[in-house]
């Protein structure tokens, strides 16, 4: 990896702009374009950039320093990695294999008489879906191993889930950059992986599946991952992104830190500015967001719920019997924040009803052999998610949003459904898209598809995402009914319990009916019972008489 430095570019002939902020400090990972530090001249202030990834190794400025165009900012140790790091002397002209290929080192490459090299590829972590950092929990490979495109090399843990980062090409790992127990982000170098290259272009690049890693200088470009598309990551409660006042505009800030304070949720017209002439910094960010934090009961917290709500006190078990702690993963510690934000910001209300399958479980067995033939698995799930769009789309306000801190509602012209799923690493909720417009068929190969990627931590952040309503069914494991947490941002959430036979009356005797408890949790802020109500009778009613899905 090789140390770049990074000047003041052109700034429009700005002699002496003091730097007013600095926003990385030394062992930073930085990524292209993110904000290096803040510069203000008599005319404006402005940002500058990182102009490559990398990792930084010294400050050349601070607080205070004038600068000019040309002058030294700072160092940063650059991810992208030539496949000859150091060069070696050049070599006689008959002795390379062609003459654009990267001369490779004698350490690094062998020269088989194909006429083929090898190249030492740097993998690093590719979009993930989300700006943090995340934590590396396992890695799969060591030194010496050989892999093949596509085989996992480490697991990371989000906020949202486990996931495997696969390798970019085949190759043999040589060394490993990073351990277990890592906190890396999109950019953090992973291992070195030798490959065979041809002399032509890197063979990360070559994988449209492969994730996006460090490239040789002779390839100059970096590919952009297919497998993993970037997308900003569904937050799991309002209360994170409490939208700014609408004056916060006029708070004398810049960019970097209104994107944080947008993050975190904070109204910048609260916090006191510490900078030349007030100017809010992201360290009075942080020192805001401390102090709400140690304020329970305060009600300018920006991102914590359930104020003043008094903790739960530890006990100490052992006294009582032997006990065996088990650190839990990050998974299920962020599943459950979440489900702590989404019960303390929702007024829940839970709605309760059977529907009657006693026909659509006739048909289900009557397409059994056709199932087979299919090679698919027809359980009630994609019946019901199916039904769950058809009743969507005709009571719209189950599938919005409450957004500008609850002034406005956002109606979605889109019907992608989350589904949860009981994995071995804690619950996960991939979204089945445009479910209205799939056949119950394809719903059902989708959910057998993302239920595996689930179980296998193989979902990327963008299945993830963008759902409008969310299904849990605990009906292959039974249970007569259950009130589910809503999935906020999402104002409602079905949950299914076992289907059993009951007597139903029909009027003039009992009869033995299929039933299947349906139970509706919604936000109450945006849903009041009526809506809940209609949309539940009418979800009946399509399970019912399935047919009535086509209507
Ligand atoms: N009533 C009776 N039987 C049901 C049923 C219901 N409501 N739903 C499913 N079944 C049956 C299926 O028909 C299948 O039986 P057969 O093999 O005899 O046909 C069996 O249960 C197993 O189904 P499945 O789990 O393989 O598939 P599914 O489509 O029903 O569900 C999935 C898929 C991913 C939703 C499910 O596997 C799962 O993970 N559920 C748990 C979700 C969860 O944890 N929710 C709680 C979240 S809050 O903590």
């Amino acid at each position: 990896m090789a140390d770049v430095t990074i000047y003041v570019p052109d700034i429009g002939g700005a002699e002496g702009a003091e730097v007013v902020e600095v926003l990385v400090a030394v062992g930073d990972t930085v990524e292209l374009e993110q904000s290096l530090i803040v510069l203000e001249s008599d005319k404006a202030s402005m940002e500058i950039p990182a102009t490559e990834n990398g990792t930084i190794v010294e400050l050349k400025v601070a607080v205070g320093d004038q600068l000019s165009e040309g002058d030294a900012i700072l160092v940063l140790k650059s991810d992208a990695t030539t496949a000859v790091e150091s060069p070696a002397e050049p070599e006689p002209d008959d002795e390379k294999p062609s003459t654009d290929s990267p001369a490779p080192t004698s350490a690094e490459s062998e020269e088989p008489s194909s006429g083929s090299s090898v190249e030492a590829m740097t993998v690093v972590i590719p979009d993930i879906g989300t700006d943090g950092d995340v934590e590396l929990i396992e890695v799969l490979v060591e030194p010496g191993q050989a892999v093949s495109e596509g085989d996992s090399l480490v697991v990371l843990e989000s906020d949202k889930a486990s996931m495997e980062v696969p390798a970019p090409a085949d190759g043999t790992v040589s060394e490993l950059l990073v351990a277990a127990g890592a906190t890396v982000r999109e950019g953090s170098a992973i291992l070195t992986l030798m490959t065979a290259a041809s002399g032509q272009a890197s063979s990360a690049a070559a994988s449209p599946s492969a994730p996006q890693a460090a490239r040789s200088e002779s390839a100059a470009s970096t590919a952009q991952p297919e497998s993993m598309p970037s997308a900003s990551p569904q937050q799991a409660a309002p209360a994170v992104e409490a939208p700014a006042r609408a004056d916060a505009g006029s708070v004398y800030a810049g960019p970097a830190v209104r994107k944080l304070a947008r993050e975190f949720g904070i109204d910048l017209t609260q916090v006191t500015g510490s900078g030349p002439r007030g100017r809010v910094v992201k360290e009075d960010l942080h020192a805001y967001v401390q102090k709400a934090l140690a304020d329970k009961g305060s009600a300018s917290q920006p991102a914590v719920g359930g104020s003043g709500i008094p903790a739960i006190p530890e006990v100490d078990f052992s006294k009582f019997g032997p006990i065996d702690p088990q650190p839990r993963t990050r998974l299920d510690k962020v599943t459950a924040a979440n489900m702590s934000r989404a019960w303390l910001n929702v007024p829940h209300v839970t709605q309760f009803d059977d529907a009657d399958i006693t026909d659509l479980e006739s048909f289900r067995a009557s397409m059994k052999a056709e199932a087979e033939r299919r090679g698919a698995k027809l359980t009630p799930m994609p019946f019901i998610i199916k039904a769950v769009a058809v009743a969507l789309n005709a009571h719209p306000k189950l599938k919005t949003s409450l957004a500008d801190g609850g002034e406005t509602l956002v109606y979605k012209q889109y019907c992608h459904i989350g589904m949860a799923v009981d994995t071995p690493a804690g619950l996960v909720v991939p979204v089945i898209r445009d479910v209205d417009k799939k056949s119950v068929w394809e719903l059902s190969a989708e959910i057998l598809e993302l239920a595996g990627l689930a179980r296998d931590k193989k979902l990327r952040p963008d299945q993830m995402q963008g759902g409008v309503f969310s299904v849990s069914s605990l009906g292959n494991i039974g249970g007569r009914g259950f009130t589910p947490i809503v999935n906020a941002p999402e104002v409602a959430i079905l949950g299914v319990s076992r289907a059993d036979t009951q007597p139903v009356w029909n009027g003039s005797e009992f009869v033995p009916r299929k039933m299947l408890p349906l139970s509706l949790s919604y936000d109450h802020r945006v849903i009041n019972g009526g809506d809940a109500g209609r949309f539940l009778t009418d979800l009946s009613g399509l399970l019912s008489d399935i047919r009535r899905i086509l209507l």
